[in-house]
């Protein structure tokens, strides 16, 4: 799935007229434009001024997997050389496959007539491209509005009406018959082609169009079409950016006067684009369907080698890892840049699901990607929020690694570039902004590259970027990789890593060593977040390593590869227990490592790595060849006077700044209670983050604390079955603050152990009942009450099946206000996924609810406008076409209007005390009979433990229970 961070409304009107009042002396670079697309912030257009005026990327192919590109934008229709800037189009996510069918020629009212079905034409009498042998190779294919229900635009040709039809006639032309065929759209849907031109395959001729109609009342103009045909295949590929992020991308990576305005331009101007089109904007965010991803990067390989040409791919699409660095796309991607490496590269974005650690996304933890983190840009800062950002500062949302060694480096995520008319922004950000950037510095090292002459791969170049980068102050290699990007520092040494004596046939390295909190226990980096526990001395750890060889390397050649490697410890707690390592062919290699206790002993995170130098063949590198990466979380100790609370005050935080705290959640724990503050004094705006154990955000509602509005905020988190352990909270200043802010968080933690009620029995003529017990784990008495209410039914059920899309049916009673569907994929499952859309359909078909798995769960909610049955659909994309069954656990709810309450009795007193360590056997009952459930569900509602004395809920329970 495509992701963009929070979407900024920004106008064209609203961006001149903030243009107009930016030029702000200072900036290094007067263009104004660069604070809209900074280029200077990584020294790109430093770069080119100053070193290197003639690069700019020719000669280099960037190919967009994304939504589309629209080649009609300002910005994206030439290069410098006033040549067409989108050299092909595909669509690989088959959103715009387009069936041909055979016509016949009919005479209709005395007018000679193309039909299949209802799809005609006339006014093919005069074609100015003549056919080859008429009438039987007529082929007609429809543009039909009412495909694109499901998508942002509807309207193809902004003309009002979402039902309009084109038709498309394909015919072998005369001159070549078995050559490409020709094209004639009926561009304004009057069945007339006299009026119109014919085109080719985009390829060809980098013919466009647009569907006419236009009304200016409408507030969406058409987009730019262009058609893809093989003459082999039974259908046409339409193609089209109705989604705008592929768009942006393309300008951030290659645009060339962007708005058509002198002097602004992306990254790397000269290069061309492929827009390779994976997303289908039918499905929740742009999902991509089974396989586009993968043969996406197919077609790159193929068609670079083809060609002899350079091609980058800019990958801003991805969801978040399960099973870090292991997943089939990351798999893929390490394929794609082993197979050609010093033809193709590629840059992909590191995820918007940070600042928690462990929050790469997939393909972003595959180990050869460039995988891009996302700065913001202190012009940008100034010019949107007027806030004076003193320093370049890492987004808040932008993934970190952990158990990953990611992200590669960090670049500017924000920025106004090209975007297809329909949208009204042209300003976005996230980590997807960012990854163009990546792209288009690779486009201009590889040109700079090619024409030194110098033979470099994907592998070097990475390095080149990574070890040239400027670190941030501040952050360690898990949130910023290497650091800021510095165009001419990687070029600078990318000219001494493509040396000889570098092995050109290694592209990278797989690194693999224990990691017990991802589901197969192992991953590419050491990484203790289980409580306190971290290997002994004794014990150390072992880390294997193995090249990862470029597939053009012989087995010959493989053989023959040996290098020795001296290891370097960057702390003095994480050693290596050799000083040196041999790698030879394509056997593993051990490196054992061991911990220093001693010095681990503070709360925090600590994050070190050992490098690995290469002395032979290259003798005496001062680049490292690869890293080991360790993650060691030493966990706050909670108060241990009652209740169980963690307390840390006068946290001084900067512009921009965080600080993180990582807490362990006893298994006992039911429910969390958040406090953040803001001290009045100087005031401003802070945000407290939760992730739990594997990364994923608690989501939280009230999180943000405003000195403005009384400078605290109070939320709390609910643990239900969830899995405990050590949880982050990440304490953030906002980069609009004026000056540092003074903060504290109040954490509480409250314990009790439910063995919950399960069967509810009623009696004839006594309120219904059920008994449970609990204990409370803590040191503390409660003293005070529960309740709680049947509101609804609920059933569990286990979908399976062997297709892309699995459907299940919620039959809905006029009773039910809201339906929740808890949805959950097996890890080991999710990993051979590039996306899971989720959508439920009224019974008319309608869609009226969509999202889709960013983790291995999701919850989707619908209120039913009416009884029916309607249908939960779950289309999964896979990495690889395949029939394997697969499995989604459902747990469907529905809440109905009229609730029955439910008191909690002890030897029928409503309020009650808890002791320590004591198990108390209580009473549930009912107000009323509940409404008999349906067959196959048990009563649904909630149970809540409230002490009296400090006015605290305890615990809230989803309770089940069987009639
Ligand atoms: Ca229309
Ligand atoms: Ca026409
Ligand atoms: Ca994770």
């Amino acid at each position: 799935m495509l992701s963009v961070g929070i979407r900024l409304i920004v106008t064209s009107v609203i961006l001149v007229a903030v243009c107009g009042t930016l030029v702000t002396p200072g900036w290094s670079n007067p263009s104004i434009y660069d604070a809209l697309l900074s280029t200077d912030v990584i020294g790109a257009s430093d770069f080119r001024r100053t070193e290197q005026p003639e690069i700019d990327g020719t000669g280099v192919v960037v190919a967009v997997l994304d939504t589309g590109v629209d080649m009609g934008v300002a910005g994206l229709r030439t290069l410098p050389n006033g040549h067409p800037k989108v050299i092909l189009v595909r669509d690989f996510s088959g959103q715009g496959t387009l069936t041909l069918h055979d016509a016949q020629l009919t005479d209709e009212d005395g007018v000679p007539t193309l039909r299949y079905e209802d799809i005609w034409v006339r006014g093919f009498a005069t074609l100015s491209i003549p056919p080859h042998d008429p009438p039987q190779t007529f082929q007609l294919a429809q543009i039909d509005e009412t495909r694109f229900r499901k998508s942002e635009v509807q309207d193809l040709n902004g003309n009002g009406s979402k039902t309009d039809r084109f038709t498309i006639l394909v015919y072998p032309s005369a001159q070549s018959p078995t050559g490409p065929k020709i094209l004639v759209v009926d561009t304004d849907g009057d069945h007339d082609l006299s009026d119109e031109k014919p085109i080719q395959s985009y390829e060809i001729a980098k013919q466009s169009f647009t569907l006419a109609g236009f009304d200016a009342k409408q507030r969406v103009a058409p987009l730019t079409f262009a058609i893809y045909s093989d003459p082999r295949e039974p259908s046409l590929e339409l193609h089209f950016d109705d989604g705008g992020h592929g768009s942006h991308c393309a300008g951030i990576a290659a645009g060339y006067r962007i708005d058509g305005k002198d002097g602004f331009h992306g990254i790397a101007p000269g290069a061309e684009i492929m827009s390779l089109k994976i997303g289908n904007n039918e499905l929740s965010g742009g999902s991509t369907t089974t396989g586009a991803k993968r043969r996406a990067l197919d077609f790159v390989v193929d068609w670079a080698k083809k060609n002899n040409r350079p091609v980058v791919v800019n990958l801003s699409y991805g969801i978040g890892s399960e099973i870090e660095g292991q997943s089939a796309i990351d798999r893929a991607v390490n394929d794609f840049l082993s197979e050609e490496p010093s033809l193709v590269y590629l840059s992909t974005s590191a995820g918007n699901s940070g600042p928690g650690i462990s929050t790469i996304g997939q393909p972003a933890a595959a180990h050869l990607a460039f995988t891009a983190g996302a700065v913001f840009t202190p012009p940008l800062t100034e010019m949107l929020y007027g806030a004076k950002a003193p320093t370049t500062r890492l987004f808040s949302f932008s993934s970190r690694g952990g158990d990953t060694n990611k992200p590669t480096a960090v670049l500017p995520g924000v920025a106004a570039s090209t975007v297809p008319p329909f949208l009204t922004h042209d300003m976005m950000n996230g980590t997807s902004m960012a990854a163009p950037q990546g792209a288009g510095t690779i486009a201009l090292l590889v040109e700079a590259a090619k024409r030194a002459k110098l033979m470099i791969h994907n592998g070097m170049v990475t390095r080149a970027l990574r070890y040239s980068a400027k670190p941030l102050p501040g952050y360690t290699c898990i949130d910023q990789g290497g650091g800021l990007v510095s165009v001419r520092g990687a070029w600078d040494l990318l000219k001494k890593l493509a040396t000889p004596s570098e092995t050109p046939l290694v592209v990278g390295y797989n690194i693999e060593t224990e990691n017990p909190t991802l589901p197969i226990g192992k991953g590419p980096a050491a990484y203790w977040r289980v409580g306190n526990y971290l290997p002994s001395p004794n014990e150390g750890q072992t880390f294997t390593i193995t090249p990862f060889f470029s597939k053009k390397a012989t087995a010959k050649q493989k053989q023959e590869f040996f290098a020795v490697y001296t290891l370097k410890s960057d702390s003095d707690w994480f050693i290596p227990q050799t000083s040196s390592l041999y790698l030879r062919g394509e056997a593993e290699a051990e490196v054992q490592v061991s911990y220093a206790p001693s010095q681990l002993k503070q709360p925090g995170l600590y994050v070190g790595r050992i490098f690995g130098y290469a002395t032979e063949p290259a003798a005496g590198a001062t680049t490292p060849s690869f890293e080991l990466l360790v993650t060691i979380i030493v966990p706050e100790s909670l108060d241990s006077t009652e209740p169980l609370s963690f307390r840390r005050e006068n946290v001084r935080l900067a512009p921009g700044e965080l600080k993180r705290f990582f807490v362990p959640v006893p298994h006992t724990t039911t429910l969390v209670d958040i406090e953040l503050d803001v001290d009045k004094n100087p005031g401003g705006w802070a945000r407290v983050d939760v992730f739990d154990p594997q990364g994923r955000e608690v989501l939280l509602t009230n999180n943000t604390a405003d000195s403005l509005a009384g400078g605290q905020t109070q939320d709390r988190f609910v643990l239900d079955g969830q899995d405990p352990g050590v949880f982050e909270f990440v304490i953030y200043a906002t980069f609009r603050n004026k000056a540092p802010v003074v903060t504290s968080l109040n954490l509480t933690l409250y314990n009790l152990i439910l063995d919950p009620p399960t069967t509810l029995t009623i009696a004839p003529g006594e309120a219904p009942e059920s008994h449970f017990t609990v204990i409370n784990p803590s040191h503390q008495v409660f003293k005070g009450s529960a309740a709680g209410a049947i509101d609804g039914y609920a059933r569990h059920h286990t979908l399976e099946g062997y297709t892309d899309t699995l459907e299940h049916m919620i039959s809905v009673s006029e009773d039910t206000k809201e339906v929740t569907c808890s949805l959950e994929i097996e890890p080991t499952t999710f990993v051979d996924f590039t996306d899971v859309s989720v959508m439920i359909l009224a019974p008319n078909g309608d869609v009226i609810a969509k999202d889709g798995f960013s983790q291995t769960k999701t919850i989707i909610r619908f209120q039913p406008p009416h009884k029916g049955t309607y249908r939960l659909a779950i289309q999964a994309a896979r990495t690889y076409d395949s029939s394997d069954q697969w499995a989604v656990e459902i747990d469907e709810r529905h809440v109905l209007r009229d609730p029955v309450t439910a008191k909690i009795l002890l030897d029928g007193n409503s309020t009650f005390r808890l002791y320590p360590s004591k198990r108390t056997d209580l009473t549930l009952q009912l107000s009323d009979r509940p409404k008999v459930v349906p067959d196959g569900y048990s009563y649904s509602g909630e149970l809540r433990f409230v002490d009296e004395l400090s006015n605290k809920t305890w615990m809230i329970h989803s309770l089940r229970l069987q009639p």
